[in-house]
């Protein structure tokens, strides 16, 4: 039996759901009968069943005595918005299951594979995990790190600008790169920013994709209370408003939030102290090939930011004119 190749069909069937399980990981599981796949299921949409109790639904207790359960997560052994997965697997009469990794959530963490042995199940941890890890990226980093997963966001003009001090608003980069990021606003779970850019740019700061995404949730960081409700950031889903200047206690507030990833689309103030301060994972620069000059505002004060932050260039691609450039912290 090859083992990975059922546990692959298994992370493959997860991570078509990736915008509608979030802020949940991604999830799948098959069932293989006689070395063939007789049923699978995905987590497909946050709140509703879970991948086990979708491949388990329907299948007879015989089959699924003599079958392997290959699902990509620990199963989970609490009362969420569904009941506990172990109960749904014990009472299939299920006796082998094969899982990818440990749910680092630590309502599971291990208490899941627990129960199941206690019950007399055959369980084996540690297939293609690594893979399990990387289809579920932001998920693992927050229970980890305790905290969300920190994008940042820029446009940048080929002289590392942000926009022109005149205020002529001008887009820096195409329609294009402008539809590339609404892909990168679908893949997070919040969008943060501040009010010069609310009041100066009014974006919408949702996710215009044309597939099922769960949006992602409105942050203001803002001492300003007296918000014209009129502005797009406020028309459509709810905003949360964080009145703290002290950045320490605002990724506390975000760390408690249910959420496992935030996108910080601000101006050049806010993004460099969260720079500063070391608040970022991975930062997505968008350049333009055109030059905005002495009247513009830097994103970055001296050095390239490249140096000064530690940067690892991943990834670097051409969206029409502009180059997209993928940094992470070294
Ligand atoms: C599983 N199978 O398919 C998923 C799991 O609020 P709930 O009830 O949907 O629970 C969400 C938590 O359950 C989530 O944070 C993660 O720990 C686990 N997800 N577990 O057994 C699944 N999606
Ligand atoms: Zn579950």
């Amino acid at each position: 039996m090859n083992h990975d190749a059922f546990m692959q069909r298994a992370i493959d069937i997860s991570v078509n759901f990736k915008y509608t399980a979030k802020p949940n990981p991604v999830v799948g599981a098959i069932l293989v009968y006689e070395n063939e796949i007789i049923s699978e299921g995905a987590h497909e949409q946050y709140g509703d069943n879970h991948a086990e109790v979708n491949c388990l639904n329907g299948v007879s207790r015989d089959i699924i005595a003599d079958s392997t359960l290959y699902c990509t997560l620990e199963p989970c052994n609490h009362t969420g918005k569904t009941p506990p997965c172990t109960e749904a697997i014990i009472s299939s009469g299920l006796k082998r299951i094969f899982i990818g990794s440990l749910d680092p959530n630590p309502k599971v963490a291990g208490s899941g594979i627990a129960r199941l042995k206690d019950n007399g199940i055959e369980v084996k941890v540690g297939i293609l995990e690594e893979k399990v890890k990387e289809s579920n990226r932001f998920f693992f980093f927050k229970h980890l790190n305790k905290r969300p997963f920190i994008t940042i966001k820029i446009a940048s003009s080929n002289d590392g600008m942000s926009h022109s001090s005149d205020g002529s608003t001008t887009w820096i980069t195409s329609e294009a790169s402008r539809q590339d990021v609404q892909i990168v606003r679908a893949e997070h779970d919040a969008i943060l920013t501040g009010g010069n850019t609310i009041r100066n740019d009014n974006p919408r700061m949702n996710a215009r994709v044309d597939f099922p995404v769960n949006q992602p949730g409105k942050i203001l960081l803002s001492s300003f209370s007296e918000w014209d409700k009129n502005l797009n950031f406020f028309k459509e889903g709810a905003v949360k408003v964080i009145d703290n200047s002290n950045l320490e206690s605002v990724i506390d507030e975000l760390s408690q939030m249910n959420i496992n990833s935030v996108l910080v689309e601000a101006g050049p103030k806010l993004v460099n102290s969260f720079m500063n301060n070391g608040y970022f994972d991975q930062l997505i620069i968008y350049e333009s090939p055109d030059s905005i000059g002495n009247k513009g505002i830097k994103w970055f004060e001296g050095f390239n930011p490249i140096d000064k932050f530690q940067l690892d260039l991943k990834s670097t691609c051409t969206i029409d004119r502009d180059i997209k450039r993928v940094f992470e912290k070294c």
